[in-house]
């Protein structure tokens, strides 16, 4: 068969809008149903959620039969882990916590084959290659990879546009939550000081020719941060829409019980 197309890539070099979910519940099972939801991107976190890549593996077997692309967030840079992810099948990468742009290059080579990177080759072992299925694979792969970077620190604000101009730097997405940590907001990402930064940033990415991302709940601010540029945005995530669901069932149960003088 031919190479899979990578449509997340496609539709982020058109800038056309996408709008995805952080899914950290670590399971297949609700990676299913969060398939079925209409969002265009479902973000597997592997950096604050107790993922690997036999759970990430299970929960790209099953979101694979619907119409949504799967992007896998690495722990850190390491290139053995990245190298494994890919070969499972992940074909887009959010890399957390890139400061500077030797950071970004040494990512671009861990997402490359030889001689563009150093991505070690067996595509009889790799899921990504349908283990061997796919033709030519390893002459194909580097294109259908898409690298984001995550800025999300004072120094990787300092360091956006020699970041940007890494080649094989895709896109970059901004964490409002670590950014604000490293700004002195500590759980602060709305402070004013914040956002302006945010706006800045994506204006900035946006300027290099290249995809800007963010994550953001506040619908508002989300409409803002398209209009400075971001075309592609993260409006949630699985844990708090299972929690905040539960906790508001619980407590309007409660509160009619409590309205209809019930005793418990
Ligand atoms: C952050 O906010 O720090 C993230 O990594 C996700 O948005
Ligand atoms: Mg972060």
């Amino acid at each position: 068969m031919d190479m899979p197309k990578n449509s997340f890539k496609q539709r982020l070099r058109q800038r056309q809008m996408q709008v995805g979910l952080f899914v950290g519940l670590a399971n297949a099972y609700s990676m299913e149903i969060l398939a079925t939801a209409g969002f265009d991107w479902l973000l597997v976190d592997g950096e604050h959620a107790p993922n690997n890549p036999a759970s990430v593996l299970a929960q790209l077997q099953a979101a694979a039969p619907y119409p949504v692309q799967l992007l896998v967030r690495p722990v850190n840079h390491d290139a053995a882990l990245i190298k494994q992810y890919l070969d499972i099948g992940a074909q887009t990468l959010l890399v957390p916590m890139v400061d500077n742009a030797a950071q970004a290059q040494d990512l671009v080579r861990a997402v490359r084959y030889p001689p563009q990177g150093i991505r070690g080759v067996a595509t009889s072992l790799a899921r990504a290659a349908h283990w061997g299925g796919v033709k030519d694979y390893a002459m194909h792969a580097n294109d259908e990879i898409c690298l984001i970077v995550q800025i999300e620190s004072r120094q990787g604000l300092a360091n956006l546009d020699a970041i940007m101009a890494v080649d094989g730097v895709d896109a970059a997405f901004i964490g409002p939550a670590d950014l604000a940590a490293s700004m002195g907001y500590l759980g602060q990402s709305g402070q004013p000081e914040v956002t302006a930064a945010i706006e800045d940033a994506l204006r900035r990415i946006a300027a290099t020719g290249k995809a800007a991302g963010v994550f953001v709940t506040e619908p508002s601010l989300a409409k803002h941060y398209r209009e400075c540029g971001a075309s592609f945005i993260a409006v949630g995530g699985d844990t708090s829409l299972l929690r905040n669901a539960a906790v508001n069932l619980a407590s309007s149960f409660r509160d009619s019980e409590a309205e209809s003088g019930a005793v418990s």
